[in-house]
């Protein structure tokens, strides 16, 4: 019996890939030079697409193939997929959640601590001629200090979590108050939650209600040596007011995981001192990645055995 069809839409790990190319027939469409032709060839067999986080599907593509039936996220944000093109054609679409979550807390703090104690300019003075320049300037201290996580979802809760290890006065801001165990504040504003913090985390997922939730009033009032932190999508961050406050100082710092046309990032932030930036790697471990490679294959075996999904998104 023929294999299921799949589209696969970047590329993935050799073990990860293996595990699909054993069950499926996978066609990998970021090699292919003439998509368009590719499509007019192969589009009505395709019943699946395995995609990622950051690439997703769009309307396009999924209007593009007549008889696809599920998407599979290698990746917990489903901001990049179409949903309601996916809806009205009745096609399932499944992510990856939790199996990432603490990966991606952990580099946050790692981010905030990198620029808090400016880890990479001192890692370059020690390999550099230490002897003659003399002591590292200065750096200002981030245990103690107060911090705002803009979404606490299972990442900003994790984030939050950590923070409390470092003796830090932790608030939030989400659609409502949460029943915490922990004393953590509620802000339900942005505005309000930076003016009260000195590190800001964004870890919200991104939706048409919170892009550019991050914008100039939010880091006016995060002020000269406020710090934002993020980790969730690029899309939450107003970027080009982002960088018009980096280069004014008028915003202390940022450590960024995410940007507007990534991997392509805007020129701008490579002339920056006051930036620590990532190449959007929060998942990116061993063991994180390949729980999520086995998320993505489970939830399109599922499907396919007529199962339930692991992971639904819908
Ligand atoms: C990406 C992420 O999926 O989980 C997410 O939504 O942003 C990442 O894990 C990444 O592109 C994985 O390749």
């Amino acid at each position: 019996m023929s294999k299921v069809e799949i589209l696969q839409m970047g590329p993935y790990s050799e073990r990860d890939e293996k595990m699909l190319e054993g069950a499926f027939t996978v066609h990998r469409y970021f090699d292919q030079k003439d998509k368009a032709s590719f499509l007019k060839d192969h589009a009505d067999s395709i019943k699946a697409i395995a995609t990622r986080g950051d690439l997703g599907a769009d309307k396009a593509l999924i209007d593009a193939l007549p008889n696809l039936e599920v998407i599979s996220i290698y990746g917990v944000g489903y901001d990049a997929v179409d949903i309601d093109a996916a809806k009205e054609r009745g096609v399932r679409v499944t992510n990856t959640p939790d199996v990432l979550t603490k990966d991606v807390a952990d580099l946050a703090v790692a981010m905030m601590l990198a620029l808090g104690r400016r880890v990479n300019e001192a890692a370059d003075w020690s390999r550099g001629d230490w002897a003659t320049k003399g002591m590292f300037p200065l750096t200002r201290r981030v245990h103690g200090k107060r911090a705002g996580i803009l979404g606490l979802g299972r990442i900003g809760y994790e984030i939050a979590r950590r923070l409390q290890g470092f003796d830090m006065e932790i608030s939030y801001s989400a659609r409502a108050p949460h029943e915490l165990e922990e004393n953590w504040g509620f802000i339900a504003d942005p505005v309000e939650l930076a003016k009260n913090s000195d590190v800001l985390f964004v870890s919200l997922a991104a939706s048409k209600e919170t892009h550019h939730i991050v914008n100039k009033d939010v880091m006016d009032a995060l002020g000269p040596d406020g710090m934002v932190i993020n980790i969730s999508r690029a899309s939450n961050i107003d970027e080009i007011a982002l960088l018009d406050a980096l280069e004014a100082k008028t915003l202390g710092s940022a450590a960024l995981d995410v940007f507007d046309g990534e991997p392509d990032i805007n020129p701008r932030f490579l002339n920056l001192d006051n930036v620590l930036l990532q190449p959007h790697h929060g998942s990116g471990t061993v063991e994180t990645r390949e729980a999520m490679g086995d998320l993505v294959f489970e939830n399109l075996k599922a499907h396919f055995d007529g199962k339930e999904l692991p992971t639904p998104v819908v």
